[in-house]
Formats: C-alpha cells, structure tokens, sequence
C-alpha cells in the first residue's frame, strides 16, 4: 500500500475534501494552517484562467471550471511565498503535456522511480487514491494532459484504441476533476495488425478505419486530448513504407480526430538510426531540419509537430533544434525530458530549469504551441526516485504557464512549498539546485562534447562507446583534436539556423565556450577565449565538475529535511560522487592519452 509522503503536493493542501465528486462542488475553503478563507465564483466558459482578489477576511478566486482550481493552487503557492499573482492570469500555452513512456508490462522506458504508476502485467493497475493524487500534482503546478503510454507503442498498448477502453476511460475518470486529460500513443500500422492488407494514409480504406476507430474511442473517453505518434523513427512504422510523407501521415490521422476537437501530435525525432560509422557525410543533427522544413505549411490545423529542444536527443548540452525556429507555418510543441536519461538518471542533481530558460530565450516563447515534457514518475513511494527531481516536474508545469519565469524563482517557490527551512539554508539549496546542472555538465559533457556515456544505459562515462556504432553520435577524437566540424566547410549543419546565429556558431571565435566543440573539430593546443588551451580546458573542468559534486554533500548533510527525503538524498550523492570521480577520470586519461599533453597543475591524471 503507497504511503502518502510528504512533498510540494501533499504539503499543498487539497483545495477540497476528496470525496466530493468535483472540486468545483466546493464554494469555499480553507488554506492550511493559515485558516485563510477563499471563495469560488465559477465563471462559464471561463476555460484555464483565473483571477483572485483580496476580499474582507481572505480571497475570492474568479475563473473557469478548471481555472478555478488553478487559482486555488496558485493562491496557496502565493501565500507560501509570499507572492499571490495579481490580474487575470492564463497559461501561455494551452497544451501542457507529460509524456510517459510507461509500458502496459509495468516497465518504463528511461525510467528512473520504479515501475509504472498505472500499469502492470498488461493492464491499468493503479491505486486510486494515488491517481488522485497525481491528479492534484499534476493541477498544482499547471499540467493538463497526460499520455499514458510509451512512444513506442507495444503489445498489448495497441488495446488502448479497443478492448481496454473501459479500462481508459475509467483512469480518465479519475483525473477528469483535476483539469487533467489523457491523451494515448497510438501505432501507425494498426489497421495492419487487424486484418487491413496496409496502412497507407492514402488508402481509403485506412482512412475509414481510423475515422471509425476514433468514433469508438472518443465515444468512451469523450474528452481525450488526442493521439500521440512516433512514425519512421528507431524502426518504428510510418508513412515512408508506402512513399507518403510524414505530412500525409499525420494528415490522414488527424482527420480521424478532428470531428471529435483532437489533436495530432507527430514526433520529429527521426534520423538515420542505422548510420555507419565510416561515413563522415551524414550528419545526424541535420536530420530533423532537412525532413521537415520542405513539408512546413503542409500540416493540418490540428496537427502538432513536436520537436526535441535539441537537434541530438535530450543531451546536458545543445543548441536549440533550428527546426524550431525553422518552421513558421507549423503547429509546434517543444519536447522537454524531465526523465534523467543522459542527466544523471535521478542519481546525480540536474534541475533543468536553467536549460529550459536557454532553449525558451534560444527559441523564443511564441514559437511553439505547446509543451511535452517525458515523465519522471514512478512507483517509488517518493514519485521521483531523487526527492530532488519532484522539482523538474514542478518546473516543467510552471514554464508550461510562464514562460518567461526565471530559474532562481522557480527552484525557489518549489523548495519552500517542499520544505521548512531557515532563510539561509533556502538560499543554500536553492543555490546548489540552480548550479547542479552547470556541475554535471563539466564533468560529462563540457564544451559541448556529449555521447562519451555508456551505450544503452547512458549512465557514466564511455569516450569512444559510441564512437564505431551506428547512432551518428561521434566525437571524432584522435591525436590531432576532438569534435565535428558542422561549419559550411564540414556538414553544413550551421547553415540550418537563421543569419546571426549561423555567423556566431561558424567562427571558433564566436562560438559560446560551451558549444564549441559541438561545432567545431580542434587541436588540442587551440587558445580558447580565457587564453587556456583546449586540452587544459578539458582537464580543468572535469576537474572543478567532479570538486563541486564533492562539495555538495556537505551542504547536503546540513539541511533539516524529513528523514525519509534526507536518507534517499545522502545515498545518492554517495553516488553522484562516485560517478563524477569515474567521469573525471577517464575522460581526463582518454585525452592525456591522445593529446600526450601533461596537466599545468600536474593534478593526477591516470596513465
Ligand atoms: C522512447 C531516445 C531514447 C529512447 C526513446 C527515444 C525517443 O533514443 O534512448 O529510449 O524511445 O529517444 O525519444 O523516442
């Protein structure tokens, strides 16, 4: 039996008693220990937005069926942090989405807390007491959709758009309250595995199928988000078999979902998966851009291109996707991991929220539609394996709302709603948090050199595990120096971006520190812009990466934080430590070894 445990969410307390069928059923409520009072004025057609005002002995929230509910986690939040927002307030994007990549085996792809929190042996098997729960974390920080399966979509998932709609519609039940809807990953060949000879998109007969199939499906889950699909990608079925774009694919789905007000999400993460290594012309990063951008103005109105905020896959660092800022007749949701897959695995601390800040100012806020984010849930008692990691969802919510919010407040606001701290131990955790992911980063991927980590697992370091697979991840280091050249001289890739960003990234010179090797291929004797060589550079900082992750235990050990969180936390730092020390290490010989070159500070480096 789960144990109700003690995070941001269940120290926000629940607007409304749960056993009201709806929170909206509540006129009034009760904030805590504060005994604040707040009241409800439900507007029709009010939507997601809401609005408080101070009124004679608390505060009257005015908003939609859901808004309503927003306002009320919003209002406790603000009286946490002293910081109740002022005016009407809505999200800036309407589709704010956590992706789980949870099998109906109860395995979760990249998962990191334990198995699914819905499925088991082939079904939904859940407590409902703890769904609700995930419904109110999920409202309190302002995500409302969910996709309840993996991308890859396996056996017997393809029953969601059948035998186990009952078994949907139920779990859509219970977080229906919470302004929380579903959405599914479906198959491209479905039709295929029941009984059509083919899955052509412009094979009316397939069109038929999926108009009938979302019939029956939409009729058990009427409020279903849409359809989630991962075509062409990592040997995945899609449109290319029978010579349709991935346009017409996602076309011809999104037809299906459209009398129903569904929406098509089609994945852009698609590259060549069987590249060999020997061939320095294709380019992975490339991939994305050259495939979608001539399809741009192509997709329906209710089809959503969702894109991976890099051009790679989730690494610790990339420039943003040029297919986001590329595609300017498209529908387009930014894809986030909060799923530590390349970060750490919820072992070591990455809080994200100072990448998103990057990849939103890189990308500009207007340029996507909405937000999806892959889950980091599971079954752990805890939700995130690192009570930490609670703070990435939380984050990932409050972007999804605002944007423009900054780190610092962000990482803030969760630490007090999670937290009973001193002022300076605040600042102290706060601090660590903001920095974690800058400490990760010099220890397995500075200067913009990712993919040295442990083939399948992605979990320590490995220089050379990808180097003669056939992923396109290379780094192509040799005695002579070390990155790709992605300039017009090299792959071409640079040329993907607009102007200015292109002439910033082509020239060494330019070309931010922490992206140049992801652009570059350089001697080890080439002068960076603080007049240390490269080679140094490399060493220095996984030197300093390694030093911080040491450094954080003790801040760590000084905390008061409930025993349960304390014990998870000091276990996994122990092993942050140890593998930062493995990164340093062999990262530090790889290069001592190519470049023969001795480290300045003669620190010990291994032979
Ligand atoms: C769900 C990477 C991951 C895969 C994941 C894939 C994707 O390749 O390693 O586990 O598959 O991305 O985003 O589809």
């Amino acid at each position: 039996m789960w144990q109700e445990r003690k995070t941001w969410l269940t120290r926000l307390p629940l607007p409304v008693p749960e056993t009201l069928k709806t929170p909206l059923e509540a006129a009034e409520f009760e904030i805590g220990q504060a005994g604040v009072r707040a009241a409800f004025t439900v507007e029709k057609d009010g939507g997601e937005s809401y609005e408080i005002l101070p009124v004679d002995g608390g505060y009257r929230i005015t908003g939609g069926e859901t808004g309503i509910l927003f306002g009320a986690y919003a209002l406790i939040r603000g009286l946490t942090t002293g910081c109740v927002p002022a005016g009407r307030q809505k999200p800036f994007y309407p589709l704010r989405m956590l992706n789980g990549w949870d099998n109906m085996d109860g395995t979760v792809e990249r998962g990191y807390a334990g198995r699914s929190m819905w499925f088991e042996g082939g079904r939904f098997d859940y407590e409902p007491a703890r769904v609700r729960q995930l419904g109110r974390m999920l409202a309190s920080c302002g995500v409302n959709v969910l996709c309840v399966n993996n991308v890859n979509v396996h056996q017997p998932a393809q029953h969601l758009t059948d035998t186990l709609l009952p078994d949907l519609a139920r779990f859509a039940a219970l977080l229906r309250p919470f302004g929380v809807r579903l959405m599914i990953c479906i198959d491209f060949s479905l039709p295929m595995q029941e009984g059509l000879p083919t899955a052509d998109p412009l094979d009316e007969q397939v069109q038929a199928w999926w108009k009938e199939r979302a019939k029956k499906i939409w009729a058990a889950v009427p409020d279903l988000a849409g359809f989630l699909v991962k075509a062409d990608s990592e040997h995945r079925p899609g449109p290319n078999t029978y010579g349709r774009t991935h346009a017409e694919g996602a076309n011809m789905l999104a037809r299906a979902v459209a009398p129903f007000g569904g929406v098509l999400i089609w994945r852009a993460f698609v590259y060549n998966c069987m590249q060999d290594w020997r061939d320095t012309k294709t380019d992975r990063p490339r991939a994305a851009y050259d495939l979608y951008k001539p399809l741009d103005g192509q997709f329906d109105g209710n089809v959503i291109v969702q894109v991976k905020y890099g051009p790679f896959d989730f690494q610790v660092r990339e420039p943003v996707s040029p297919l986001l800022l590329g595609m300017e007749k498209t529908n387009l949701a930014l894809e986030l991991q909060l799923a530590q897959e390349y970060t750490g695995h919820q072992i070591d601390l990455f809080a994200m929220p100072p990448l998103w800040r990057e990849i939103f100012d890189g990308m500009g806020k207007e340029r996507a539609k909405a937000v999806a984010a892959v889950s980091n849930l599971g079954r752990d008692e805890n939700w995130t394996g690192h009570p930490f990691a609670a703070l990435n969802l939380y984050a990932f919510g409050r972007f999804g709302w605002e944007p423009d919010i900054a780190p610092e407040t962000v990482i803030r606001e969760w630490v007090r709603l999670s937290y009973d701290l001193a002022p300076a131990q605040e600042d102290a955790l706060t601090e660590l948090l903001l920095s974690s992911r800058d400490a990760y980063e010099q220890y397995t991927a500075n200067l913009g050199l990712c993919w040295m980590v442990r083939p399948e697992s992605h979990y320590g370091p490995s220089p050379y595990g990808y180097e003669f697979d056939r992923w396109g991840t290379y780094n192509r280091a040799d005695r002579n120096g070390v990155g790709i050249d992605r300039t017009d001289a090299g792959t071409g890739y640079v040329s993907q971006y607009p102007e200015a960003l292109k002439k910033l990234y082509e020239n060494p010179e330019t070309c931010p520190d922490k992206l140049l090797l992801f652009f570059h291929r350089l001697p080890y004797d080439f002068r960076m812009k603080d007049g240390r060589t490269l080679i140094q550079r490399l060493y220095d900082d996984h030197f300093q990466g390694c030093a911080r992750a040491e450094s954080m235990k003790g801040v760590l050990e000084s905390l008061p934080l409930p025993d349960a969180d304390k014990r998870e936390i000091l276990e996994r730092i122990d092993g942050q430590i140890k593998n930062a020390r493995e990164w340093r290490d062999i990262t530090n010989t790889f290069f001592h070894r190519l470049s023969g070159a001795a480290d300045e500070k003669g620190r010990k480096i291994y032979e």
